[in-house]
């Protein structure tokens, strides 16, 4: 380092060091150590020394992870260990078996008392192998699995990708170290890297594993850098050190301590029983991870045991794979139907031949709108595969164009309502087609009040979508105030529905009269007016009149309304029809207290954004939100910077460990109810 200052030198190693620990912290233990703007503040000082000191600059700096210069080919790689594969179980007397296998290769029936085998679990990530080699604690590089022997060099690629150390951290570094693992794309960011896809009318990826993959496969590290790849560490080729730990749990701990990421639920359990226990235990889990996994390895925990064991062709016989069920199936489309929604929109509904996929049988998928059948180029007869991932509904992932028979159909949107015939119209910024026939459309008019009789809104119990169908089929109600008008006797007369029950159904009709100002605004099925949209119109003007006669620069000087849904707030009540329901419902009875502008005191909570997350044991999720929402707080679905305050109960998640990252205060339910006993 000829010219440079020692100074700068010690200076610019140290800044290394720190912005690879603040990395680790934040992409692997979830757990930042600075704020971002800290962590921007020392990259920069580094950038600024790499700048004036351009020979200081080598591969492992952090300011490197953002991609470089395109490769034109990659190049072949040799794996000194052999990339293994593993053998696969689909039940458990697959599993079983394993076990017995894994007991007579050690001679355990020659013992009188053999042991239970102890066995390493760990949930099978679905992404992409790759291979790691670190020497004296630096990466040198990064391969593909490739055929197990042979891979490619994609050093370039895995240098982006920030959950893999540079340079490894703590004690007892190895001299040489060849990390296996899988790269995978967490589920959200496979959503959003589709959402991108379609937004600009590219191809979509059909699941997170073949999204990672290609986002590895790129010769150009600028594009893998812009991907939310991660990598989990789950075993060892190459390895010399002055120790080598006993079991493999331990070899994982050991990886975890030198800075990769280690999956969260790996565990040693002794015998196979409590492995299937495992795998029952996970595969509960398995829609609420934030990544796709698609079964359990079962490692023979000692490193001894497993040397005796060796390997059969290409996989080790002190491993096996237990699969779930998959969240990818092919089935046929037999038919495509036009579903008329609350705001008229139609939807194109695929009815499929049934499928089980992701634990459930399958048979209607949506098609979302007509840029989606477009995108997808699917025709009725084609053949699809169908993913159900996660408690996301399913989807239609691909068309198999292959397998298209010749009598296969186009699918033609409709230019007249199903329902109502009325013309179906597009608005040029908008995918969705929407019926025009508004409180005409019998479609429209039944979603109506079916929002309106719901939990959420009027609350009108034992009215159910089926009655609803009911009484706008015969003609009996033809809007939500005529609900107010129905007798005993009349709904006698419908079929199924004993005087008992009609008579219960008006009593519940009678008394959601009784309602909140909030609800009602709800009950209305104004377009993207939601119960929280409904809590901020009561909280911030106080009774409906004052909200009819808005315009809408009025509503748009409250913070949480934008101009679209002030667009259509005005345009609802500026509807003659609307208006007269309205009327109607007054004059029936429905009604509220009006909220008292002056009586700031009783909302302590204004302007302050809470995130409820978690199960409720004392009180229901529903009441705390309301709680929330009368004090003034906004109750959001997702933890961001805005967020004030989280309440976590049992089985908190992702949007706990994000609080946690951001550093939100936390309470739990007993911590909340105390403290809405003192506000
Ligand atoms: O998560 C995985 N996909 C995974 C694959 C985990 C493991 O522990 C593996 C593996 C492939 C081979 N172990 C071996 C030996």
């Amino acid at each position: 380092m000829a010219n440079i200052p020692e100074h700068v030198v010690s200076e610019y190693e140290r800044l290394k060091d720190e912005l690879n620990q603040h990395n680790h912290c934040y992409y692997v233990l979830d757990d930042p150590s600075v704020p971002d703007s800290e962590y921007d503040r020392q990259m920069r000082l580094l950038q600024d020394i790499e700048q004036q000191h351009p020979s200081l600059l080598t591969a492992d700096s952090p300011s490197q992870r953002v991609g470089g210069e395109a490769l034109s080919a990659f190049t072949q790689v040799r794996h000194d260990v052999a990339m293994l594969s593993l053998e696969n179980a689909f039940n458990d007397t697959e599993l079983e078996d394993f076990d017995r296998r894994v007991k007579d290769r050690l001679n355990y029936a020659a013992l009188k008392e053999a042991p239970e085998i102890e066995y390493a679990c760990e949930p099978k990530l679905d992404g992409v192998a790759v291979s790691l080699l670190y020497q004296d604690g630096l990466l040198v590089r990064g391969a593909t699995r490739g055929d197990g022997t042979v891979g490619e060099d994609i050093t370039a690629n895995v240098r982006t990708i920030n959950s893999i150390p540079l340079k490894l951290v703590g004690t007892d570094i190895p001299s040489l170290l060849e990390v296996r693992g899988e790269i995978y794309l967490p589920r959200a960011g496979f959503e959003a890297l589709n959402a991108k896809a379609i937004a600009a009318d590219e191809k979509a990826f059909v699941n997170p594993r073949n999204a990672a993959a290609g986002s590895l496969r790129q010769l150009d590290s600028k594009i893998t850098a812009s991907r939310p790849l991660e990598m989990c560490a789950y075993s060892v080729g190459q390895f010399q050190a002055k120790a080598i730990p006993d079991t493999h749990l331990n070899m994982i701990k050991a990886l975890g301590g030198w800075g990769f990421k280690i999956n969260e639920h790996v565990e040693a359990v002794i015998g196979i029983a409590a492995c299937e226990d495992y795998y029952r235990t996970m595969a509960e889990r398995r829609d609420g991870l934030a990544y796709d996994i698609d079964g359990i390895v079962y490692k023979v925990n000692e490193l001894k045991l497993q040397e005796r064991l060796g390997f059969v062709a290409k996989a080790p016989r002190w491993a096996i794979a237990r699969k779930f069920p998959a969240q990818e199936e092919m089935t046929k489309l037999l038919d495509v139907e036009f579903q008329v929604g609350r705001t008229g929109a139609v939807t194109p509904v695929a009815r499929l031949e049934p499928v089980f996929v992701g634990g459930v049988t399958v048979s209607n998928a949506t098609l979302h709108n007509g840029n989606e059948i477009k995108r997808l180029g699917i025709c009725i007869g084609d053949t699809v595969i169908i993913r159900r991932a996660g408690d996301v509904i399913p989807q239609i992932a691909k068309v198999i164009l292959e397998k298209r028979p010749a009598n296969a159909e186009e699918i033609v949107f409709p230019e007249r309502c199903p329902v109502c015939e009325s013309p179906v119209k597009r608005a040029e910024s908008e995918a969705v087609a929407r019926c025009s026939g508004g409180l005409f459309c019998g479609a429209q008019i039944k979603q109506a009040i079916k929002h309106f009789a719901s939990r959420k809104a009027m609350d009108i119990d034992g009215l159910g979508d089926k009655l609803v169908e009911l009484l706008v089929g015969q003609g009996v109600i033809f809007s939500v105030a005529d609900l107010y008008d129905l007798r005993v006797e009349q709904l006698m007369g419908l079929e199924r529905l004993a005087e008992k029950s009609a008579a219960n159904l008006v009593a519940a009709i009678h008394s959601s009269k009784q309602t909140s100002l909030a609800k009602f605004f709800y009950s209305l099925g104004i377009r993207e007016v939601g119960e929280t949209t409904g809590q901020t119109l009561a909280n911030n003007f106080g009774s409906l009149d004052v909200v009819i006669a808005a315009d809408a620069e009025t509503l748009l000087e409250v913070d949480d309304i934008g101009p679209i849904v002030a667009g259509y707030i005005v345009d609802f009540f500026r509807n003659p029809d609307n208006l007269s329901i309205i009327q109607a419902l007054r004059e029936a009875g429905v009604q509220w207290p009006d909220i008292d502008q002056n009586a700031q005191a009783s909302q302590p909570l204004k302007g302050q954004t809470w995130v409820l997350t978690g199960g409720m044991d004392i009180m229901s999720r529903a009441e705390a939100k309301d709680r929330l929402q009368e004090l003034g707080a906004k109750v959001a679905g997702s933890v961001s910077a805005k967020t004030v305050q989280v309440v976590a109960g049992p089985g908190a998640g992702s949007k706990l460990t994000k609080a946690q990252k951001l550093h939100i205060p936390v309470m739990d339910e007993a911590e909340f109810i105390e403290f809405l006993s003192k506000v």
